[in-house]
């Protein structure tokens, strides 16, 4: 069998793009990069795999991801075979006895998993766990009225430095401990946001399913402070679904990581894109 070379112009384009990327591996290298993948980011099995590729790539160029997931339409997709279906008030899903169950089941046991053999049948070494593990994320009750829902109260990210040194990536599902032996179900995004912050990352990267975070004439905006934020969001510009995010975004800011991008999970090479090219990807929110 013979191969050939490809076009030799694609070929100095790969070349070119590859060897544009130094500078950004140099700067990521030693970073610790925490990757909240949504539910509606997770999509096909094909974007599984690219998210997969893109955490394996990073880590063999020296940063050090650590995965917080979440797992929305899943949890919805088993409960509404059981016949329930969930309100949700403010974003968050009110979660009875019952549903903090399945809640745990189908993050640690369905939606952790597939993302760890995604990372393993990529090459890398992935280990699932849950906020807690290791008391990873301690939390207390958000509200009486959404009931088994916490909001996270103390950090131990210790195991995960650990996990680190052996270059083992951590594949986080947003359940906390409470103090009595509860069991709580943590919003994914205010779970990547304490673990984050806990960590000191570099970079938090929320990956959704929009773009970015748009301005009053509908762009996506590619970089932002938080006062800038702070500003859109009382002017009612950041709206809906997005508040959460930049809110998450703020609150891990002020604890001490170092910028947060918010970006569309669905585009193929979505990490890659932001960490390793100039242009980066959706919205870089920095002070
Ligand atoms: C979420 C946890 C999963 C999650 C839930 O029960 O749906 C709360 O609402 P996505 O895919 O990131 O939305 N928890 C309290 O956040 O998933």
């Amino acid at each position: 069998m013979t191969e050939t070379h490809p076009a030799s112009e694609d070929w100095a384009q790969t070349a070119h793009t590859l060897s544009q990327a130094l500078p950004f591996f140099q700067r990521y290298a030693g970073a610790t990069v925490v990757i909240k993948l949504g539910g509606h980011a997770m999509g096909s099995d094909e974007a599984m795999r690219s998210f997969a590729r893109d955490v394996v790539l990073m880590s063999h160029v020296g940063v050090n991801p650590v995965i917080v997931h979440g797992g929305g339409p899943m949890i919805n997709a088993v409960l509404k075979a059981q016949g329930v279906e969930s309100t949700f008030v403010g974003g968050k899903r009110v979660t009875d006895a019952a549903t903090i169950e399945v809640v745990e089941m189908v993050l640690s046991g369905f939606v952790g998993k597939r993302i760890v053999q995604a990372i393993q049948a990529e090459g890398g070494t992935a280990v699932g766990i849950s906020g807690k593990d290791a008391q990873l994320m301690i939390c207390e009750q958000t509200n009486p009225e959404l009931g088994f829902v916490g909001t996270p109260v103390e950090m131990n990210p210790t195991f995960l430095e650990r996990m680190k040194d052996s270059k083992t990536i951590p594949v986080i599902a947003p359940i906390g401990a409470g103090r009595n032996g509860e069991t709580f179900n943590v919003n994914g995004d205010t779970a990547a946001g304490a673990i984050a912050g806990a960590l000191k990352a570099d970079r938090l990267l929320l990956l959704t399913d929009v773009a970015g975070v748009k301005g009053a004439d509908g762009e996506v905006i590619s970089e932002i402070t938080p006062e800038a934020i702070q500003e859109l969001t009382d002017t009612g510009v950041i709206s809906g679904g997005m508040i959460p995010k930049t809110e998450t975004a703020l609150l891990a800011m002020e604890d001490g990581v170092r910028a947060v991008v918010i970006l569309d999970g669905r585009v193929p090479n979505a990490c890659l894109l932001e960490l390793y090219t100039k242009a980066g990807a959706g919205t870089l929110i920095r002070g």
